[in-house]
């Protein structure tokens, strides 16, 4: 007898699934919609084991929802433009199109063999100009609404890959992706105001608590990083303006002992004396050698040095002296502190290094930190702190001082947000042309609608390298063809933009074109939008927590505020799927760890390689290869088709004739994985398959395979099994005799008079009184039952040695004891 033949049987599979559209949504009105999504790939090179898992689990959940009758969406594209692409292409010396669409299609031949199921109707590509001419019509629409602006500012420059960088892609003040040492330049740069949206992005976290993972919506929060304070104002003699400062603690005023500035502000420059600046000079060029996290440690040394001016502290009048040091960063705030450090151990560190007052005004009923190091920062009474005097607690401190300094005019209640707009441009050719053209008469000109897209010139055999010139322009800069146009007011001659679209601007609304893919009309069909959305479960890398995640919640809100959608959190659930390391380390050429996909789907077939993933453990935990076992999968998949190929009884043998104590086992397990799958605890349900398949080989081997019960168990294992291997359970759904696809079978429901409870309650009564309740199997015998009673202190003490008159058992929920 032939075993399964996976290779043979992903190509028959495959075919049949395209020729079927078995995977397509329906759109019409015949069941309830789910629409499931994995964040979609960007195609550098084939797919690899990141993608196996994160696809494998988004597979679970849109299979099992088909099985459960929902019309499924579960549509995939390319993230297709993108600095790699261009990096590539250069040093192959081919076009970036090339190269981007060479590898979707190897990716896409990968996906079809993976066995997802997926409808592949709507696949797009945003590098496409079908496509990014609604990016173009959406950014114009950001335009009109004042959401995206040009302004000059100091921008992060990669020297290497010659271009601006966002903040979050420069880590420790290194290219995110070429790790060269990252510098600043002055640039006119467009922007998106995601800061108009700010309270309303945090708002809708909370609206996701308990559907996305915790620690996302915490690092959401961190990266908005609001912070409710006051501005106060410090009055600098000799200076026509005072210095504004940001603060959380107002109320510690009156332990202000001095100011701290960053080095790089233009304020420190400016105050600086001519004594003093030659030290600050030097100190200002090491301050560049550090990261934005090393300055801010508290572990680290205090440096600095001393501006040689003073300031008055608006609470207490006096003079307190200013400083310049690294640990205040100059693009939070306004880039100067109001040391307190008393109650501020960094403020403190610097105080002790250089000698400064330490004044403590919280009485805390800790050491005085002058003494102990330690800066205090809880609440505590106010001490020669003035109005504050008298007061105990943060609360009334911090608005009291804020009246007083409001009255004063010295200050004000103020909230800050870490959040900064979202710099879009980027000096490549490989992105979405901003659709505007630049004339010396009427400024910034959109592309009329009727226009889009604004297609990328060809370039073709032409320089795409980085020019990286002073003016700050990007390839396209070199297409004077295409650069030189007319302005769409006045006809006369005019510039278009030469800068492309940050990426994360095409990934922002790809979800949205899925749910209506050829509509001309718009980005994307309202009414399909509203049939589908918002998406019932997002998977992806939690590499994404941050920027794509507030970049699509923030394009959401625009198109809400357009009337264009009804929702503003586009996602209801997030699945963050572990990383497939090896080794207990991430996978790396350097490492020589790396585990190929190809190779391992060669060796053990697609079906045992998805069922490795997804049962190695939770979802969200990271996949060591070392320790997993591809091939211990594929001999339980043999194992499952061989019961399959076992069962005689015909198609449609009532199971109730069966094998009672298999059937429970079946009907326990259909309860069981049903309740694990909606948990998403993958891996838990595959082991309850496992066991249900080894409980039908036993009752197989005893008893025969014409038991209708072994039918409904094997049928029971196809259809759960499918969610993860789907090229063995379509064969072994048609072993059973059944009509392909698995794909269209019934999830199975579990009868209630065949799950064993697992326990009752047994009521002991003495004398009429409740005065125990005792947790027993349901099958317990009478004589265990009166033992067990009997036994309980709370019924001895209750029968306090009396002798027993009377007992009734009524196992297993009743014992009622009459004493003597
Ligand atoms: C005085 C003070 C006393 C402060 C105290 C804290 C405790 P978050 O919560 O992160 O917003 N700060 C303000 N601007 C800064 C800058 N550019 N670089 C470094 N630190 C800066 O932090 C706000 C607090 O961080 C502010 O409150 C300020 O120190 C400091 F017992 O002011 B605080």
């Amino acid at each position: 007898r032939r075993g399964y033949d996976a290779a043979a049987a992903q190509e028959r599979w495959q075919r049949y699934w395209a020729e079927h559209d078995t995977f397509a949504a329906r759109d019409d009105d015949s069941a309830e919609r789910r629409y499931i999504l994995d964040m979609f790939p960007y195609p550098s090179g084939d797919l690899h084991m990141g993608h196996a898992e994160a696809f494998a689990m988004g597979d679970v959940i849109a299979r099992y929802l088909r099985l459960r009758g929902y019309d499924v969406l579960h549509p995939i594209g390319w993230d297709s433009f993108g600095l790699p692409a261009e990096n590539a292409a250069i040093k192959r010396n081919a076009h970036p199109a090339e190269w981007t669409y060479a590898n979707i299609e190897t990716q896409a031949n990968s996906f079809h063999r993976y066995g997802l199921s997926l409808d592949w109707s709507r696949r797009l590509h945003t590098s496409d100009p079908e496509y990014y001419r609604w990016t173009q019509w959406l950014f114009l629409r950001f335009f009109e609404r004042g959401l995206a602006y040009r302004k000059a500012s100091p921008v992060n420059w990669c020297p290497v890959d010659k271009t601006v960088l966002a903040n979050e892609q420069v880590i420790d003040g290194h290219c995110e992706r070429c790790g060269a040492l990252v510098t600043k330049r002055n640039l006119t740069q467009w922007y998106f105001k995601i800061t108009d949206y700010v309270e309303d992005l945090l708002a809708g976290l909370d609206e996701l608590s308990g559907h996305w993972p915790e620690r996302v919506l915490t690092m959401q929060r961190n990266w908005i990083g609001k912070s409710v304070g006051a501005w106060v104002d410090f009055a600098v003699p000799g200076r026509d303006e005072p210095i504004r400062v940001f603060t959380t603690r107002p109320d510690t005023l009156y332990g202000t002992t001095f100011l701290v500035l960053a080095p790089e502000s233009a304020l420190a420059t400016e105050l600086v004396t001519d004594d003093h600046r030659e030290a600050f000079e030097a100190y200002l060029e090491q301050t560049k050698q550090a990261s934005e996290i090393e300055r801010q440690s508290t572990e680290r040394e205090k440096t600095g040095v001393f501006t040689g001016r003073y300031a008055t502290n608006p609470a207490t009048g006096e003079q307190i002296p200013i400083w310049v040091a690294d640990y205040v960063l100059a693009d939070y705030g306004s880039g100067a502190v109001m040391a307190v450090p008393a109650h501020d151990q960094r403020d403190l560190d610097f105080a002790r290094a250089f000698g400064l007052d330490v004044r403590m005004v919280v009485d805390t009923g800790e050491d005085d930190p002058a003494s102990s190091g330690i800066a205090t920062t809880g609440d505590g009474a106010y001490v020669h702190s003035g109005v504050l005097d008298g007061l105990t607690d943060k609360q009334s401190g911090v608005a009291t001082i804020i009246e007083r300094l409001t009255a004063d005019g010295t200050g004000e209640a103020a909230t800050t947000y870490r959040l900064r707009d979202w710099l879009l441009s980027r000096q490549r050719f490989w992105g979405c042309p901003i659709p505007i053209i630049h004339c010396p008469e009427h400024g910034e000109v959109p592309v009329p609608d009727d226009q889009l897209p604004v297609e990328l010139p060809d370039l073709r055999g032409q320089d795409l390298a980085p020019r990286g010139g002073t003016d700050g322009q990007g390839p396209l800069a070199a297409a004077t063809d295409w650069v030189n146009t007319t302005c769409p007011i006045c006809g006369g001659p005019a510039k278009r933009d030469t800068d492309t679209m940050d990426t994360f601007v095409d990934s922002s609304w790809y979800f949205f074109r899925y749910t209506s893919p050829g509509y001309d009309r718009g980005p994307f069909d309202p009414e399909a939008v509203r049939r589908w959305m918002p998406v019932f479960q997002y998977v992806g890398g939690v590499e994404h927590a941050i920027l794509h995640l507030l970049y699509m919640r923030f394009f959401t809100r625009v198109l809400h505020d357009m009337g264009m959608v009804d929702f503003t959190e586009p996602m209801q659930r997030l699945l963050n799927q572990g990383q497939v390391i090896n080794q207990g380390k991430s996978m790396s050429k350097s490492l020589g760890n790396g585990v190929d996909l190809g190779e391992q789907i060669d060796r053990f077939g697609v079906d045992a390689v998805r069922l490795t993933v997804v049962f190695a453990g939770p979802p969200e935990d990271d996949i060591d290869w070392a320790d997993v076992s591809p091939a211990g999968s594929l001999k339980f998949l043999q194992r499952a088709y061989r019961l399959a190929q076992d069962v005689a009884s015909p198609v449609g043998a009532d199971p109730a004739t069966g094998d009672v104590a298999l059937r429970r086992v079946t009907h326990g397990t259909i309860a069981q994985v049903t309740e694990l799958i909606e948990g998403q605890r993958f891996n838990v349900a595959i082991a309850r398959i496992m066991e249900l398949v080894n409980a039908a080989r036993k009752a197989l081997d005893a008893g025969g395979g014409d038991d209708p019960a072994v039918r409904e168990a094997a049928e029971t294992v196809t259809i759960m099994l499918s969610l993860v291997a789907p090229y063995v359970t379509e064969e072994m759904w048609e072993l059973l005799g059944h009509e392909p696809s698995v794909a269209n079978a019934d999830w199975p429901v579990a009868d209630p008079a065949l799950l064993v409870q697992e326990s009752v309650t047994c009521v002991v009564q003495v004398k009429g009184k409740v005065r125990a309740k005792l947790e027993v199997t349901p099958d317990i015998s009478d004589g265990e039952l009166e033992s067990l009673a009997l036994a309980d202190p709370n019924v001895q003490r209750a029968l306090a040695g009396a002798e027993i008159a009377k007992i009734i058992v009524r196992a297993p929920k009743l014992v009622s004891i009459v004493p003597a």
